[in-house]
């Protein structure tokens, strides 16, 4: 489904930058009974909105298809996220003044990974998620979870049933949403006078500066900068008042803190005027795709190199920008033999288009390849300092991007 006006602010002033080709889906890992089985491929092509700066997906995929058949993404498999959310969590219980008659509602809530920390601390939560295995594991964790997609109707429903949210997160979802305003109306509907909403989300500078462009995907509509949400969130009654970055965090995250009332501290101006001098313009964009296409080139020679000289090279991270990338770059099993994933949910399975089989990390040890292309790159320290025996054995990391590099780790972080 081509989109022809901006996804926010509805301009018909869409520029493309960079085009990815025509790929399956990110997180559609493939069994083995499937794959003689044709897979659906979609164009993978972002532009940038000459009106409200969002840099944005120009097709649609049916939501259903992304993230409810089978989506297998657990936020619980990284101890960074784990510790993450734990962190931001009690800084809200105190900072808030959270307690037993306050709600919390997380959107997008997965598998209970941050609720479940209020939940501990006896304070009310409510999740929203439709994806089943997800909500599944959410309430075994005794996260109540809402098995829907969130938006303006099903906030009336929940503040109709007497459920106004103190506190509304919104952590790594609003770029997956296609209905902004419908998103963003319901984040207004359900939250309580004065209440905060936090929302946090790759931030489209790191993307470009760092050369993200794995984690382009269908999943991912819109890429994110401050003066993109500032305009979002303004047409709705709410205003940006804060804003935390987070370089460690999926390649570099902010955390935007919005609400009722505008109030900004000066950080947020400092983002905005910084913004309209760089990546608010479409200039900004136009070297992107040569970037792009550069690291392709460097990391088929690299890997193409190592075939040569009859080395082994395996992967780590079956993440939906590892399919990004080896899609993009038309990386297979003759150069990458296998990927290993700690999320079981995802092993014995396939990447998706080039049908790379998914093993257990245990393989590594088992199985050792000379090399292991970090697909998960964003989780690198967390992996490598896991893997220090594989390390300690001779293996090595190669990290794709920014640019592809083999990384120099002998006893460095372990
Ligand atoms: O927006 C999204 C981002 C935040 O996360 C989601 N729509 C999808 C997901 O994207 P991704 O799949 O690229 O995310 P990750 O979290 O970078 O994927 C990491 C993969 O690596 C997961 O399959 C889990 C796995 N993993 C592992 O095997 N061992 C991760 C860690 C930290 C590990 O130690």
């Amino acid at each position: 489904m081509p989109i022809t006006r901006c996804r926010a602010c509805g301009s018909p002033g869409l520029r493309p930058f960079l085009s990815l080709g025509e790929t399956p889906l990110a997180d559609a890992l493939v069994t083995g009974e499937a794959l003689g089985r044709e897979e659906r491929r979609y164009p993978l092509e972002v532009a940038f909105c000459e009106s409200c700066t969002l840099v944005q997906q120009l097709h649609d995929v049916p939501p259903q298809e992304l993230f409810v058949d089978n989506y297998l993404y657990f936020s619980s498999f990284s101890n960074h996220v784990l510790a993450h959310s734990r962190a931001h969590a009690l800084d809200l219980i105190e900072r808030r003044r959270l307690g037993p008659r306050s709600l919390v509602v997380e959107i997008a809530s997965n598998d209970g990974y941050l609720l479940r920390n209020f939940v501990e601390a006896g304070i009310p939560a409510l999740g929203i998620d439709p994806a089943p295995g997800q909500a599944d594991a959410a309430e075994a964790a005794g996260v109540p979870t809402v098995r829907e997609f969130f938006g303006d109707e099903l906030a009336r429903r929940l503040v109709a049933d007497g459920r106004c949210a103190n506190v509304i997160i919104a952590n790594n979802v609003l770029a997956h949403v296609p209905d902004l305003d419908g998103f963003v109306a319901g984040l207004r509907t359900l939250l309580a006078p004065g209440g905060l909403i936090t929302v946090e989300n790759p931030y489209v500078r790191d993307l470009v500066e760092h050369c993200e462009f794995d984690t382009i995907y269908h999943e991912h509509h819109c890429y994110f900068s401050c003066t993109a949400i500032d305009r979002l969130v303004r047409r709705h009654g709410l205003f940006l008042n804060d804003v935390e970055y987070f370089s460690d965090l999926h390649g570099g995250t902010l955390r935007w803190h919005i609400g009722d009332r505008p109030d900004p501290t000066d950080t947020v101006w400092r983002y905005l005027d910084d913004e309209a001098r760089t990546l608010a313009n479409f200039a900004y964009y136009q070297e992107f795709a040569s970037e792009v296409e550069t690291v392709r080139s460097e990391l088929l020679t690299l890997l193409r190199q190592l075939r040569a000289e009859g080395r082994r090279v395996a992967a780590y991270g079956a993440a939906a920008k590892g399919s990004t990338l080896v899609n993009y770059a038309g990386i297979g099993p003759d150069l990458v033999e296998y990927v290993v994933d700690r999320n079981v949910h995802k092993v014995g399975k396939y990447m998706p288009g080039v049908h790379i089989p998914i093993r257990p990390v245990e393989a590594l040890l088992e199985d050792p390849p000379d090399y292991v292309l970090l697909l998960a790159w964003n989780f690198k320290d967390e992996i490598v300092r896991q893997q220090d025996e594989y390390l300690r054995r001779g293996g090595r990391f190669i990290v794709p991007i920014p640019r592809p590099q083999v990384l120099e780790l002998a006893g460095a972080l372990v």
